[in-house]
């Protein structure tokens, strides 16, 4: 058996943490051969719960599960981390303004930030689930000084599971058949799901699907609201699709399952300034991973003057979000 992964899971006495450690625990995320030590932190006052989640992790006694740290303290949490999955965060309250939602994170992630710069491994990846998710990616990228920026990536893989389950049930073929789907700019209802680029069964899905009105209206509208149904529908937000995408996302990018040859799939990183997407903005787009810790942005992809119209309000929204939180960068 290889030396453990450490994973750091944050929030892991959540909603999504509790959908998730128990996943990565059973091999879902590293694979059937890769040991895991799972890095739990909480806010001390859900650490008795953090307890009762690591006895439940004792008692299905899974053979690649190498060791536990519970903690609420972020530097022990992050010690010698190799991938950080930053999923806990404060929940928006009632009246309470999206700025003030910004500053508060902003605060939890410019800490996380620093102390996966003083803690974590030379290789740390880190996955950011807590909302905002792409400016707290920011953020945490900004005050981890000394790892380098695109390390830093923020999850867009549920908005890009929900488009395609959409697409596949009006195409009535199975969700295998449709590929390359990006979702650009930033998760929240301002996401843009690509339909100029994606394919399904391997045709273009404006050959599959003719109605361009579905397309750009209840199409674009069910993905970008379907966090919004889930909790009209279940009383509480998305969690075991959340943990699963982020399975997803990670296992693509370090977990050993690349993205296989001539599709992609999307991961918000960092800009290098492609697609008029400023640089250094956390923002969805279509890339290919190798499984093994790397990733890089698909080029050259065209978009539609509608795809483009909505690629620049989400980037306008992420922008906004970034200039809200100027003194954390
Ligand atoms: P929960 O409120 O169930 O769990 C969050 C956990 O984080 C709690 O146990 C809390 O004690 C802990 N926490 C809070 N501050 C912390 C800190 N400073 N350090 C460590 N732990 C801390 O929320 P849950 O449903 O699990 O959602 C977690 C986050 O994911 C939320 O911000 C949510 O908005 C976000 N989501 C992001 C999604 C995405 O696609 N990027 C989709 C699902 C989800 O809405």
């Amino acid at each position: 058996m290889s030396t453990p992964v450490r994973v750091a899971v944050t929030g892991a006495a959540g909603q999504i943490g509790y959908a998730l450690v128990f996943r990565i625990a059973s091999g879902q995320m590293f694979g059937p051969d890769t040991p895991v030590h799972l890095q739990m932190l909480e806010i001390t006052p859900a650490l008795g719960a953090l307890e009762g989640v690591a006895m439940e992790l004792d008692d299905c006694a899974f053979p690649l599960l190498a060791g536990m740290t519970l903690t609420d303290d972020a530097e022990e949490a992050f010690e010698g981390t190799n991938v950080a999955c930053l999923v806990g965060a404060k929940p928006r309250g009632p009246g309470m303004e999206r700025a003030d939602l910004l500053k508060d994170n902003g605060r939890i992630f410019t800490a996380q930030g620093r102390a996966l710069a003083a803690a974590a491994a030379d290789d740390l990846k880190v996955a950011v689930v807590g909302n905002p998710a792409n400016t707290n990616a920011l953020i945490a990228a900004a005050n981890a000084e000394g790892v380098p920026t695109d390390r830093f990536t923020a999850m867009v893989r549920l908005d890009e599971n929900r488009a395609k389950t959409q697409l596949a049930r009006k195409a009535g073929v199975s969700v295998a058949e449709v590929t390359n789907l990006a979702v650009w700019g930033n998760h929240s209802p301002t996401m843009v799901p690509d339909v100029d680029n994606a394919r399904i069964g391997g045709r273009p899905v404006t050959e599959v699907i003719t109605d361009r009105g579905w397309l750009e209206g209840e199409y674009l509208t069910t993905v970008q609201q379907r966090g919004k149904a889930v909790i009209d529908a279940r009383g509480a937000s998305s969690a075991a699709s959340a943990a699963n995408a982020l399975i997803d996302h990670v296992a693509a990018w370090c977990g050993g399952q690349p993205t296989p040859e001539g599709d992609w799939v999307s991961m918000a990183v960092p800009s290098d300034g492609s697609y008029g997407v400023p640089e250094g903005l956390v923002s969805g787009f279509p890339v290919t991973t190798d499984g093994a810790g790397a990733y890089r942005v698909v080029e050259g992809l065209e978009l539609s003057p509608f795809a483009q119209e909505k690629l620049q309000a989400t980037v306008a929204e992420l922008e906004e979000e970034r200039d809200a939180v100027a003194e954390m960068l």
